[in-house]
């Protein structure tokens, strides 16, 4: 990587220093005058070790890349809420910041990404969402809380982050990224949107955009199968997983073969076009079969949401993402819980609701609350364009939580706001065949998009180098090399273009 090597050599500190380093790290507590924030506790990691951590999330986490100073701070955004943060700031730095983002509902500082940021140079900064724990309990009448999970805390992460790693390296940020998937991709998506000054480089995955119709697709989705299920009264809309087997299992015999390759990976589910007809029983003893209620609950699940005018609401779930094992967030019996949080405690406002009538009256109600503005479904990236930051985003085709056609559809969306067939000089989005959320699933899906999943450590196969030497290189990734633990590889594409399958391997057309 040449990139780093070249910064390396004009950044990089003197780590012979340790003594002096320790003392200027330490020095952080009394010496950071910052707006509206508190210093908690500045501490400098010697060796690798495991730190504890505030909150209710979890209660240690590792620190590989020492030596490192660890700032724990407080940013008060209003009189009535607060972010907590994080920023670790390690002795080799090449000069760049690196803002993390979150997960679900939460509420938890992303320390495997601290980690993983610190250990490839960054100075990385977590915050905590402006709420503490998983869930959104904290929201309920909390308008400012609301806000700084919908578009603030990445915000106040960067502007005070920043002013921090000035301060100890005694030098400005060179420049500065973002890093996160799922929540993480759509508050990436709200700071190119919202704050395109924060950010040179934006790495937002899986993202949960136009989030007020994800959370309703996700809550009918869990209706479909007949939630919430309870032992005494089965609902006989609900298929259990050896029914779900049995979906899985046709689905692939009528599209596995429509990429060329029999290999258990639906290249392009859109394409998969799947009849559930063909397994249902043919009569009432039959076995290894659904019910005629049963295919109509996967001829849902598999059908576009559309609204009350017939308006697409959201993009429907993709054939074979429902072999996922976290598909049972959703199919589980349960009323699916992000639904539950934010319908209760961000839009109802009430600690109590019953859900079973759930349904499309939800879509006008909920568009015409979208608290803070959350729905980051707009395509004028102009100013971000503008300004020269470059956005890559990704999505797994074998997502069981976000539809990655939703990540098309952002695309065409931004395509059609700024008048561009194509967003390729600033915008690009990956789609990972046989990927589950985020992460994982089946083949080659790991490419340096969150901690442990950078199997090679260079730009062709990493998705924060590759977005480092865009930034810095101007060097666009044509493609992103996924790997898996056995070190095979698949050449992941760009939309709008195809993955294809050329006899040998699969290329991008
Ligand atoms: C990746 O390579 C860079 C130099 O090219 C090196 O500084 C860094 O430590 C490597 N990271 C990992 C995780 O191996
Ligand atoms: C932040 O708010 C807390 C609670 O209201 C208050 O005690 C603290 O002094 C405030 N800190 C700053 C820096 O304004
Ligand atoms: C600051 O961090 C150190 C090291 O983790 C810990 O021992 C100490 O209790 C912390 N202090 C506060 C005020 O949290
Ligand atoms: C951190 O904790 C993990 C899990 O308990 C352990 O495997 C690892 O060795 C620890 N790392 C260090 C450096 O102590
Ligand atoms: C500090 O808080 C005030 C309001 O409480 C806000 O207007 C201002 O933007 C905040 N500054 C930062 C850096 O967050
Ligand atoms: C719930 O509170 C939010 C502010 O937190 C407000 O915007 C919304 O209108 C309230 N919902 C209802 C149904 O009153
Ligand atoms: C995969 O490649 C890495 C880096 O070249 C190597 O360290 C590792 O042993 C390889 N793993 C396998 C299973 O071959
Ligand atoms: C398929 O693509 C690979 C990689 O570009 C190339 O090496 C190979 O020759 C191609 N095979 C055919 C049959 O075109
Ligand atoms: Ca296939």
């Amino acid at each position: 990587m040449p990139l780093l090597k070249n910064l390396a050599a004009i950044l990089i500190l003197p780590v012979y220093a340790l003594a002096s380093q320790s003392a200027k790290c330490l020095a952080l507590q009394h010496s950071l005058h910052l707006q509206n924030t508190t210093i908690l506790n500045v501490t400098y990691v010697l060796a690798a070790t495991n730190v504890s951590t505030p909150g209710v999330c979890q209660s240690a986490a590792p620190v590989t890349a020492a030596p490192l100073c660890r700032v724990q701070f407080v940013i008060n955004t209003t009189s009535s809420s607060a972010v907590h943060a994080e920023a670790w700031l390690p002795d080799i730095w090449f000069g760049r910041f690196l803002g993390l983002g979150n997960g679900g509902l939460g509420g938890c500082i992303d320390y495997a990404n601290l980690d993983y940021g610190t250990s490839l140079h960054f100075a990385a900064v977590g915050s905590d969402n402006g709420h503490d724990g998983t869930d959104g309990s904290q929201f309920l009448n909390h308008p400012e809380v609301i806000n700084d999970f919908a578009f603030r805390a990445v915000h106040v992460e960067a502007v005070i982050g920043k002013q921090i790693v000035q301060t100890y390296y005694g030098a400005a940020v060179a420049k500065s990224y973002y890093l996160g998937c799922s929540t993480g991709g759509r508050q990436g998506t709200q700071a190119a949107l919202r704050f395109p000054e924060d950010f040179d480089g934006i790495v937002a995955g899986s993202p949960a955009t136009d989030f007020n119709h994800l959370t309703i697709w996700q809550g009918i989705l869990s209706h479909y199968v007949g939630a919430p299920i309870s032992a005494a009264a089965p609902s006989p809309k609900f298929l259990s997983p050896d029914v779900w087997a049995i979906v899985s299992a046709e689905i692939l015999r009528q599209c596995d073969a429509l990429d060329g390759v029999v290999d258990g990976i639906i290249t392009e589910p859109d394409e998969c076009d799947f009849r559930p007809e063909s397994i249902q029983c043919i009569e009432d003893t039959s076995t290894n079969c659904l019910t005629a209620t049963q295919v109509e609950t996967v001829k849902n699940v598999f059908t576009p949401l559309f609204g009350l005018q017939g308006e697409l609401i959201y993009p429907r779930y993709s054939p074979g993402a429902e072999a996922d094992p976290s598909q049972s967030q959703i199919f589980g019996g349960e009323f699916f819980s992000i639904t539950e949080n934010w319908g209760r405690f961000a839009i109802l406002n009430v600690t109590e609701h019953d859900f079973s009538n759930f349904g499309l009256k939800a879509v006008a109600f909920w568009d015409s609350i979208n608290p803070g503005g959350i729905a980051t479904f707009e395509g004028d990236l102009s100013a971000f364009r503008n300004r020269g930051g470059k956005f890559l985003t990704y999505h797994g085709r074998r997502d069981p939580i976000i539809s990655s056609t939703n990540s098309k559809r952002m695309y065409d969306l931004i395509s059609h706001t700024l008048s561009l067939p194509l967003l390729d000089d600033f915008y690009r989005l990956f789609l990972i065949p046989g990927m589950g959320h985020c992460a994982g699933g089946l083949g080659p899906t790991s490419f340096g998009q969150s901690n442990g999943l950078n199997l090679v450590n260079d730009s062709s196969h990493n998705i924060l180098l590759a977005m480092v030497d865009w930034v810095e290189g101007g060097i666009a990734p044509a493609t992103i090399i996924g790997s898996d633990v056995t070190n095979a590889t698949r050449t992941h594409c760009r939309y709008p273009m195809r993955s294809v399958f050329n006899g040998t391997v699969f290329v991008c057309e």
